[in-house]
């Protein structure tokens, strides 16, 4: 060859080799498939990808791929059988100790079906019956036989196609598992150890053919709970606690870098595809209370950074400004041809180092670390990663860890592989994987699944008991903002003849919050109507009502206050609870624990210090909804704090119906929150009828806490309804929740609703 490039047999699988020069092209001769079909990357000149494709519940066979080398002639596979597809296989489940298989067969072929027995005297754990899948794994999970002999640790069973060594089950017993027969490899943890919790310590490893792939399903959920576990965050409560458990600590931070193959070998048309993948992957990492750090790039022969680390750690970076880098990128004139693994590596090292500089080798102990790649695994440039990766894990883990030694510190880097490709490097791939707990290797035979992954990784019942949850975009098209807005509730009160509105919020599954004066003294519980659309129906049945004890719209009648609205809160007690998901979830409230974590302040902090963060500035941009026709609108309030209040409540007098005195803070008192007015550089929202007993809230990241409670303003704007604004003097008065502690505890807390779930406030 005409240049010093050295060619490896890898190297013969990209263009690296083929320079500028002019080489034979090669012929169709051959190359067909029996019962399959096949696509050329560049049609028949050398460099072009030959990939053979065969319908669902098939495989490739002997090769999945051919390249037309410089010579003319196509990679020959060392099985010379002619190319066919063939019948997805599933590992050998006779490896079952002390039960049966049913039918007991030499090979297993999709849709095969076997059931399972155990011997007299043992029980069935798993599946008792199980289906080849077409992904060329079982349903279900492994059967195992077993016998109650009091062990440490349950029998850890033999996955199907392997087999174990080891049949002790006491604390520190170690089993390890190979994969029986040709073309089987293991995925997963070849070696467990029974702790003292009585659990194993990884995960049933599995033995997968070259044709076996990871369902979305499989992926996600493996994926899902690997990356839960480091995303919530959970505080010590123990300092004796396992380790584990504490992936993130209240100071810790979470990197994530993430690395993109765009190599020829993954064609440029899925590169959309990826993309968006992880523009999902963010958002359902978003969904949680830890808002990681990122390092975002792509790869082939060299790197192309779109999202840097370091960028992090001077300011904070909003979603919205990852999300936007990754939309814009798009595959230009970078040389894609070739991939350099290791390069990969060795940039997420470099940005670990810089991070450790930058904070300190103390602060980095706090820092956890997770690498997800996406590639084939066919790096021909730059040489084996291995010795990086081996870098990486003695700076994460600050010493060189071999063997079986301890590692306290393993639970701060994960590597996670998603092998994805026509023909995947399984050999090279599998061992860069790192981390303990949930699966790290995962096999995905077509892009799309990359997204579904991600969009089924987090369930929402696992973050159903998280207050203030919600999506930062409507998502849905009729424009109900439920997902945005999940703790909405419209409510309805007759009087007589007479329907009037008021909106309300969820604050536990049982209790809406109101204002009081959205009833009257007559109002019963049968009167009152909870709309909330949680997809189980969407009018609730009212039980009760509780207006805060204090309120009394007359009670400074005297002193020339006609219409009082001190303690304007009510909460609604429903006959069942509300169906929790994305679309239906409570607000957060002041003072709770729940807020405490939502805005990350320390266990032994105050409610006054969550006022402090909620209520910090001399003017504060609060929002609250409203209700047009079918739809939901955003209206903002400014809140007047501190040495501008005064000025925000005077106009209060105004209001010439409902207060005839002088002096402004015997309407208003301290319990009231005032916004409204404009300026050149803002102009709150104006409140309309229907607002009333509506949220006031403010979101910290992806939670939504409720400060106050729309009560009165001092001008009747809208009766329309709908988004209007204020003009100089119209007000509007908010009960700031802070000063309503003791009434939301005394119902929300304490024990008198058997079976209603109960919120925790700080002491
Ligand atoms: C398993 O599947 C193969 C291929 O479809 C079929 O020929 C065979 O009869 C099946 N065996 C059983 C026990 O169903
Ligand atoms: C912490 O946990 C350990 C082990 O579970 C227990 O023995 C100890 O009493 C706990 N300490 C406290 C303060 O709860
Ligand atoms: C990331 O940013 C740091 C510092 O801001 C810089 O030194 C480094 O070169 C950047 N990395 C890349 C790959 O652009
Ligand atoms: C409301 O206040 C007025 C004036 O103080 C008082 O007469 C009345 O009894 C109060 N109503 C209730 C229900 O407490
Ligand atoms: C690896 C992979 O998923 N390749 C896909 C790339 O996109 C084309 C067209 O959308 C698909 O046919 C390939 O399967």
């Amino acid at each position: 060859m005409g240049f010093s490039v050295p060619c490896s047999w890898f190297v013969a699988l990209s263009l690296l080799c083929m320079g500028g020069e002019v080489w034979s092209d090669c012929t169709d001769e051959g190359i067909h498939i029996e019962g399959g079909s096949y696509l050329l990357t560049k049609q028949l000149q050398s460099g072009s990808m030959l990939i053979y494709k065969c319908p669902e519940g098939y495989y490739p066979y002997p090769t999945i791929t051919r390249l037309c080398q410089l010579d003319g002639s196509w990679t020959q596979p060392k099985n010379s059988s002619p190319q066919k597809c063939k019948m997805v296989e599933c590992p050998d489940p006779n490896v079952l100790e002390y039960g049966d298989v049913f039918p007991p067969e030499r090979k297993y072929f999709v849709d095969n079906v076997t059931t399972y027995e155990c011997y007299s005297g043992y029980t069935l754990r798993g599946s008792a019956r199980r289906v080849c899948l077409p992904n060329g794994k079982w349903s279900g999970s492994s059967p195992i036989c077993s016998r109650d002999l009091g062990d440490d640790c349950p029998d850890p069973g033999i996955p199907a196609g392997a087999s174990r060594t080891g049949n002790m089950f006491g604390v520190g017993d170690k089993v390890k598992y190979s994969c029986n027969g040709n073309g089987l490899f293991l995925v997963g943890s070849s070696e467990r150890v029974c702790q003292e919790s009585g659990h194993w310590t990884g995960r049933e490893p599995e033995c997968y053919y070259k044709h076996t792939f990871d369902s979305p399903l499989d992926a996600s959920e493996s994926f899902g709970s690997a990356i839960k576990e480091s995303l919530t965050t959970l505080e010590p409560t123990n300092d004796t606690q396992e380790a584990r458990t504490l992936r993130i600590s209240k100071r810790g931070t979470l990197n994530i870098y993430i690395g993109v193959d765009i190599s020829e070998s993954i064609d440029e048309e899925n590169v959309t595809a990826a993309k968006n993948a992880i523009i999902s992957l963010i958002s359902k990492i978003s969904s949680f209370t830890v808002s990681p750090n990122y390092d975002i790039l792509f790869f082939s022969s060299e790197i192309i950074k779109v999202v840097n680390i370091t960028d992090f750690l001077n300011a904070k970076v909003e979603e919205f400004t990852i999300i936007d880098a990754l939309k814009n990128f798009k595959v230009g004139d970078q040389n894609t041809a070739g991939t350099n693994l290791k390069l990969v590596f060795e940039s997420f090292l470099s940005q670990m180092s810089f991070i450790q500089e930058r904070v300190g080798v103390e602060a980095f102990k706090e820092h956890h670390h997770a690498i997800i790649l996406f590639t084939d695994g066919a790096y021909n440039m730059g040489g084996s990663p291995a010795p990086t990766v081996q870098k990486i894990r003695n700076l994460v883990y600050m010493k060189h860890i071999t063997g079986d030694e301890p590692n306290p510190r393993k639970d701060f880097l994960d590597i996670y592989i998603f092998a994805i490709g026509e023909e995947i490097f399984d050999d090279d791939l599998q061992p860069l994987t790192e981390g303990v707990g949930g699966k790290h290797y995962f096999r995905l035979n077509k892009i799309e699944n990359l997204q579904k992954t991600f969009d089924e990784m987090i369930d929402e019942e696992d973050v159903k008991g998280l207050c203030g949850l919600h999506k930062a975009y409507e998502r849905d098209s009729f424009g109900n903002k439920r997902e945005m807005y999940p703790w909405w509730a419209q409510i309805y009160v007759k009087s007589g003849q007479k329907t009037s509105k008021c909106l309300g919020s969820l604050v536990t599954p049982r209790f809406i919050l109101t204002a009081a004066h959205c009833f009257s003294r007559d109002t019963v519980a049968a009167d009152v109507q909870v709309e909330i659309d949680d997809g189980a129906g969407k009018v609730k049945v009212v039980k009760d009502i509780f207006p805060h004890q204090d309120y009394n719209i007359s009670a400074r009648v005297d002193q020339k206050v006609l219409e009082f609205y001190d303690y304007d809160v009510a909460l609604i007690l429903l006959e069942t609870d509300v169906k929790i998901s994305f679309q239906a979830r409570p607000i957060c409230l002041p003072c709770t624990v729940e807020t405490r974590v939502a805005l990350k302040l320390p266990a032994d902090s105050t409610c006054a210090q969550q006022e402090q963060l909620l209520l910090k500035d001399h003017l504060e941009k609060l929002s609250f909804l409203t209700k047009d026709k079918n739809s939901i609108h955003e209206k903002d309030a400014y809140v007047k704090l501190g040495d501008t209040r005064a000025g925000c409540i005077k106009h209060a007098l105004r209001a010439k119906t409902k207060i005839q005195t002088d002096n402004p803070e015997i309407a208003v008192t301290e319990n009231f929150l005032c916004s409204g007015g404009r300026t050149i550089d803002y102009r709150s929202h104006i409140a309309c009828k229907g607002d009333s007993g509506g949220a006031v809230f403010k979101d910290h990241e992806y939670r939504t806490i409720q400060i106050a409670v729309v009560s009165w303003g001092n001008k009747e704007m809208c009766s329309g309804g709908g988004l209007k604004e204020s003009d100089d003097t119209s007000r509007d008065f908010f009960i700031n929740l802070f000063r309503v502690v003791p009434f939301l505890k005394s119902y929300l807390e304490d024990h008198k609703f058997k079976g209603v779930a109960k919120l925790q406030f700080l002491e």
